[in-house]
């Protein structure tokens, strides 16, 4: 039995979190999901499977109705929303069913705790200042992420506006400017000089921004240009190094490298 059971779309870079930090700190993880569209017709509960004839007669949550990512109607047991309550995926339970855990950061925080009861690295730090300050990088990780989801989503639904992009522009650079500020003040990773799930949530996040690629129809359209692009590295040089090369690490190409592929192709 797995230590942790994370039922999301697939792929997701949100889960590469964990499961980047389950590589780092041994600790197991199953993945449940399908592809975005599917997930319409999964049952989301901790037992998540695609739906039977028996799922779609149950009486499902009011709550159901997509609110975020997804419209209409979705399948969410009681149980999954008291254990999720924002309802939201990716979403994580202990091995047993009886603890859910939502929000990306705090499932990759979950599976870094699994490790330090085993006594496997120091994702989280090595002493509460540190821990602090890894979390402070979470915490401004998260408010990008936020207008990070708010563009792709737009791109995706074909809403997008210049107010849209313009809040996305500044958000991309706030945090930008920030890693690359640390990263010159001569430590090796963003937190510390060890490596830590700040740099885990960094470069899952970024390469979540990096979809807008798949939308330059769109960005055409309304005569803006990707926010990622290649001019990035002479404004960011220390934050595009050192994503380049957390990309190419042991725990993070198995992931990441299948999915930038496909972003190129
Ligand atoms: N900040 C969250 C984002 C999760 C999120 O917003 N998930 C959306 C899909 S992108 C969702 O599950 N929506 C469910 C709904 O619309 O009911 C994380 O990092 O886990």
């Amino acid at each position: 039995m797995a230590d942790l059971r994370i039922i999301s779309y697939l792929p997701n870079p949100r889960i590469w979190k964990a499961r980047i930090a389950g590589r780092l700190c041994d600790v197991d993880i199953e993945v449940r999901g399908g592809a975005p569209a599917e997930m319409q017709d999964w049952l989301w509960d901790f037992d998540a499977r695609p739906l039977t004839d028996d799922d779609r007669q149950a009486d499902q949550s009011p709550e159901s109705t997509g609110r975020r990512g997804f419209k209409g109607k979705l399948y969410k047991t009681e149980a999954f929303l008291d254990a999720i309550p924002f309802g939201t995926i990716p979403a994580a339970f202990s091995p047993d069913g009886k603890i859910g855990i939502f929000e990306s950061n705090s499932i990759m925080r979950a599976v870094a705790k699994l490790g330090q009861e085993r006594g496997h690295g120091e994702l989280s730090g090595r002493d509460a200042y540190e821990a602090a300050r890894i979390e402070s990088f979470l915490d401004v990780s998260l408010l990008f992420a936020k207008d990070s989801q708010t563009y792709l989503l737009a791109l995706r639904d074909k809403t997008l506006t210049t107010e849209i992009h313009q809040q996305a522009v500044e958000a991309f650079d706030v945090y930008m400017r920030g890693i690359e500020r640390t990263l010159s003040s001569g430590t090796r990773f963003i937190a510390s000089d060890q490596l830590s799930l700040a740099d885990i949530c960094f470069v899952a996040e970024l390469v979540l921004f990096m979809c807008e690629t798949i939308y330059r129809d769109q960005l055409q359209a309304l005569d803006v240009e990707p926010i990622f692009d290649d001019r990035r590295e002479d404004i960011y040089p220390k934050a595009i190094a050192h994503f380049e090369r957390l990309c190419r690490h042991e725990a993070f190409k198995p992931d990441v490298e299948p999915y930038l592929q496909s972003l190129r192709r």
